[in-house]
């Protein structure tokens, strides 16, 4: 709008300038005077903005569309854990304008002043987002939504190559629960054979093995943290991988089971009917639920290019790049308007847009205080180095 009307002025301008070349004086008319429009105030950033993600995360071709549509230049570099976004975000002059913590960490590093309020005249489309999504993210992370704009959501889960976990249980049949496959002995001794990851960070595994032990999963107690790795004492000499590569890692092979991600499960799945392997990659929906997160675009306190960064928020926020990242990277999206324009075989795989009865049954994100976090990390690498 606004450069069009700019372009628009100019243009009359160049018109008025060529008019009445040497001829004699003449009376002009006063020019009529035109009141602009109240416009934004013009974009004077250089045309460059930062983006830190999760790796695996945006469609192919988003960037190039944006850069292409905006001239700015975008440099997306990606992470693999909320603690390494947190620690740079801490350390501060990270460079980055936009980063995408799960609402775990988004809620301290608000609480932590790291990120700025959203100035949400600029950012049109968050009308496309699902209302009660956006209320619950208002009620337990972020008052008002003055900071956060969901990338996508998904839940942290067992994917498993059914073909090799058959093969490695023998005559064991599956659990009812699928989160015995990784913290079961009676499992995990067995399945140790073609390989056991858990996502490589205290916050994904120190939550799903409180949830297993029957604690509150987002227990601020160290007390409880005690007896989680307790429990995985007791299987960690069969765990093969730490992985932060775990859609390669499920796809190419290394591991048969692991705790990852619902939208990268999906993905390693896909990956294997492409390749043709005759290997069979699912994402479980365990019998007492799994983990739900929410993934949050944010600006940074220090963000050098935050109207840049407000443009990408508004891109992304259309119907069609939301709809766009599930239809590509497996993650349901919490923009309403785009999910009719989702793939029907997305929309209706029940281990990405699950159904509403096992919604009910799954855990809804909190958060920890930055006591909690550090002790839990305390808890994690002690059980990691225990082998
Ligand atoms: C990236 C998925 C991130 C999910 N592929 C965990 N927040």
């Amino acid at each position: 709008m606004m450069k069009k009307y700019l372009w628009s002025f100019a243009l009359s301008a160049i018109v008025l300038a060529g008019c009445g070349k040497k001829e004699e004086p003449v009376a002009v008319a006063p020019a009529p005077v035109v009141s602009a429009p109240a416009a934004a105030p013009v974009n004077t950033e250089e045309k460059v903005l930062n983006i830190y993600n999760w790796a695996d995360y945006i469609p192919e071709g988003m960037i190039a569309t944006f850069e292409k549509e905006t001239g700015i230049k975008v440099n997306y570099d990606t992470f693999e854990t909320n603690e390494a976004l947190h620690a740079k975000l801490v350390a501060g002059n990270s460079g980055y304008d936009i980063v995408v913590p799960g609402s775990v960490f988004a809620k301290p590093q608000i609480e932590g002043g790291l990120l700025q309020a959203l100035d949400k005249s600029k950012i049109p489309n968050l009308s496309n987002l699902d209302a009660p999504i956006m209320a619950t993210l208002a009620a337990k992370t972020d008052p008002a939504n003055k900071h956060l704009v969901p990338w996508a959501w998904g839940f942290t889960t067992v994917g498993i190559n059914k073909t090799k976990v058959a093969k490695a249980l023998g005559k064991t049949p599956m659990p009812e629960n699928a989160w015995d496959l990784v913290f079961k002995p009676e499992y995990t001794s067995k399945l140790k054979s073609c390989g056991i990851a858990y996502l490589d960070s205290p916050t994904e595994i120190i939550p799903v093995a409180l949830h297993y032990i029957g604690k509150d999963a987002y227990s601020n107690d160290p007390a409880d943290y005690k007896l989680a790795t307790d429990m995985l004492a007791k299987v960690r000499k069969d765990v093969r991988i730490f992985s932060s590569t775990m859609i390669d890692d499920i796809a190419g092979g290394k591991a048969c089971v692991a705790i990852g991600w619902s939208g990268d499960i999906n993905i390693a799945a896909a990956r294997a009917v492409e390749n043709k392997s005759k290997d069979e990659i699912e994402s479980l929906l365990p019998s007492t639920g799994a983990l739900i997160f929410f993934d949050t675009m944010a600006i940074t306190k220090d963000a050098k290019h935050p109207n840049n960064a407000h443009a990408f928020i508004d891109f992304y926020l259309r119907a069609e790049n939301a709809a766009l990242m599930s239809n590509e990277m497996n993650y349901p999206t919490a923009n309403k308007a785009g999910v009719p324009m989702v793939k029907p075989e997305i929309a209706g795989n029940k281990t990405i847009f699950v159904e509403a009865d096992y919604f009910a049954k799954m855990i809804p994100p909190s958060s920890f205080s930055n006591e909690a976090r550090e002790a839990m990390a305390n808890a994690y690498n002690s059980f990691k180095k225990g082998k």
